[in-house]
C-alpha cells in the first residue's frame, strides 16, 4: 500500500502512544528489531528449480561475486541481513581472501557453512546410497572428509558453523538397516565433529521425507536432539520450518529444544504441504508468530541465549524475482518478531496460573493483530535502509540493471 511520510510519522506516534500506555517503548523495540540480523543462503538469489523446470529470472548472479553483490544490495537496502550461508560444491572460492574482504567491504559475513552429500558432483563414491549413513565405509569417510573440508574453506572465510542436512534414507522397506544407519551417522558426526574448530558449532538438520520416501535417517527433532548429544555440546538441532509433517506443532519442538539448550537455529520459509521452500510468512503468519513468541519467551526466561541462536533462511522457489521475495521474507521475519516483543508476557503467565484460556488467547491475539508495519519500517529507516525496499528496487529497476550487465540467461548454481 502507499503511504507518504506524513502518514508514516503518524502510525508511528500512534502506536508509540497505544504501547506507551502498555508500558512498553518503542526506542527499545525498535533497537531489538533493528539488531536482528538474519543470515541469506546463496542458493536463494537464483531462480529455484523443481523437478519439472527452471524458469531463469534473468541476470541472476554467475558466480560468489556476484551472489555477494546481490545480498549487499539486499542488506543496503533492508538492513535485516548481514550475514550470507554458503553451500559446498556451489560455492568453493578461488581466492578467499579476496572473498573475505570483498564480503567485508559490503558489510556481509559468513554464516554457516552448509555441506552436500546430497548430490554427485564428480567424486570418486557416489552417495547415491547415503553419505554419513551410507553401509558402504568407504561412501562414509568421503562424506566425512568432504564435511572437514567444508570447516576449512568456512575457516578461511571466517564462518564459525557447519549445518548437516543428511539426505540418507530409503525407499524401500529392507533397503537400509535402521540400526546400523543411525550408528554410522552417529560416528560421522563424531569425526565431523572433532575437525572443528573449538569455537565452530554444528547444526544437525532433520527432515521428515524426501528425497527419501520411506525412511530418513534423521526424521524429526527427537533423533536429531539423540544424536547432537552423542557427538557433543556445540551440536544442536536446526530447525527448517519445511521439514515437518502437515499441521505439526513447530512452537513446541522449538519451546522443548530451548527448554534442553538444544536449538541451533532456524532455516525460515513456509509450505502448505510439504518441504515447499515457499515465502516466510506467506502461508501461515500466524504460525510464525507463535514460534517467535516461544523464541522470545524461551530467551526473556533464560532458557537459551537469544545469542546462541542461528537465523537464516532456506527459500528458494520458481516465480518470484528471488531479490523481491528475499525482501518479503525479511520483511514477515521481522513482523513475526516485533509482534512476539508486544507480548504481555506477565498478563500471560497470570491466565495461564488462572486457567483463563479465554484471556490466554486474547493476550496472543492482541499482540499478533497489532499493526506492526510502521514499527519495523521505522527500525529499518533509523537503520540507514530504504522506507519501502520493494518500492525501491522496481523503481530503480533492478533486475532490468543486473540483466543488462549479466545477460537474460545468467543462471545461479543451485537446485
Ligand atoms: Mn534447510
Amino acid at each position: 500500500m502507499q503511504y507518504s511520510q506524513e502518514f508514516h510519522k503518524k502510525s508511528i506516534s500512534l502506536l508509540a502512544d497505544q504501547l506507551g500506555e502498555n508500558g512498553i517503548s518503542i526506542s527499545s523495540l525498535i533497537s531489538k528489531i533493528s539488531a536482528f540480523q538474519i543470515a541469506v543462503p546463496s542458493w536463494a538469489l537464483g531462480a529455484g528449480g523443481t523437478r519439472f523446470g527452471r524458469f531463469s529470472i534473468g541476470g541472476e548472479p554467475r558466480n560468489l561475486e556476484e551472489k555477494l553483490d546481490d545480498i549487499g544490495l539486499l542488506a543496503k537496502l533492508t538492513k535485516r541481513t548481514d550475514a550470507v550461508s554458503l553451500h559446498i560444491p556451489w560455492d568453493i572460492p578461488q581466492d578467499a581472501a579476496a572473498i573475505r574482504q570483498k564480503a567485508a567491504d559490503l558489510g556481509i559475513g559468513f554464516d554457516a557453512m552448509n555441506s552436500n552429500t546430497f548430490q554427485d558432483y564428480g567424486q570418486a563414491l557416489s552417495y547415491k546410497m547415503g553419505s554419513l549413513s551410507n553401509a558402504n565405509a568407504d561412501i562414509r569417510k568421503q562424506a566425512v572428509e568432504h564435511n572437514l573440508q567444508v570447516i576449512e574453506i568456512g575457516k578461511s572465510l571466517g564462518s564459525k558453523a557447519l549445518t548437516v542436512w543428511l539426505a540418507d534414507g530409503s525407499n524401500f522397506p529392507g533397503q537400509a538397516h535402521f540400526r546400523k544407519a543411525l550408528q554410522g551417522t552417529s560416528e560421522s558426526l563424531q569425526d565431523i565433529y572433532a575437525g572443528m574448530p573449538a569455537d565452530w558449532k554444528l547444526l544437525l538438520e532433520y527432515k521428515p521425507y524426501e528425497p527419501n520416501f520411506y525412511h530418513t535417517v534423521i526424521p524429526d527433532w527427537g533423533t536429531s536432539a539423540m544424536l547432537c548429544k552423542q557427538v557433543g555440546d556445540r551440536a544442536k538441532v536446526l530447525v527448517d520450518l519445511g521439514h515437518h509433517l502437515p499441521n505439526t506443532n513447530i512452537e513446541q519442538i522449538v519451546a522443548t529444544l530451548m527448554h534442553q539448550n538444544m536449538l541451533a537455529g532456524f532455516h525460515f520459509n513456509d509450505s502448505k504441504f510439504g518441504d515447499d521452500d515457499l515465502s516466510t510468512g506467506s502461508i501461515k503468519p500466524y504460525q510464525l508468530f507463535l514460534i517467535f513468541c516461544e523464541l522470545v519467551g524461551g530467551a526473556e526466561e533464560n532458557a537459551q541465549t537469544w545469542e546462541s541462536i542461528s537465523w537464516m533462511i532456506d527459500a528458494s522457489h520458481n516465480t518470484k524475482d528471488p531479490i523481491e521475495d528475499l525482501v518479503q521474507a525479511l520483511e514477515a521475519i521481522s513482523q513475526a518478531y516485533a509482534k512476539a516483543l508486544l507480548v504481555d508476557r506477565a498478563k500471560l503467565t497470570h491466565c495461564q496460573v488462572e486457567g483463563d484460556v479465554v484471556g490466554a488467547q486474547e493476550v496472543l491475539q492482541d499482540a499478533f493483530l497489532t499493526d506492526v508495519r510502521a514499527l519495523v519500517r521505522e527500525a529499518r529507516i533509523q537503520s540507514g535502509g530504504e522506507a519501502d525496499p520493494l518500492a525501491f528496487y522496481r523503481k530503480e529497476k533492478i533486475r532490468e540493471k543486473l540483466i543488462a550487465q549479466r545477460g537474460k540467461d545468467a543462471t545461479a548454481s543451485g537446485l
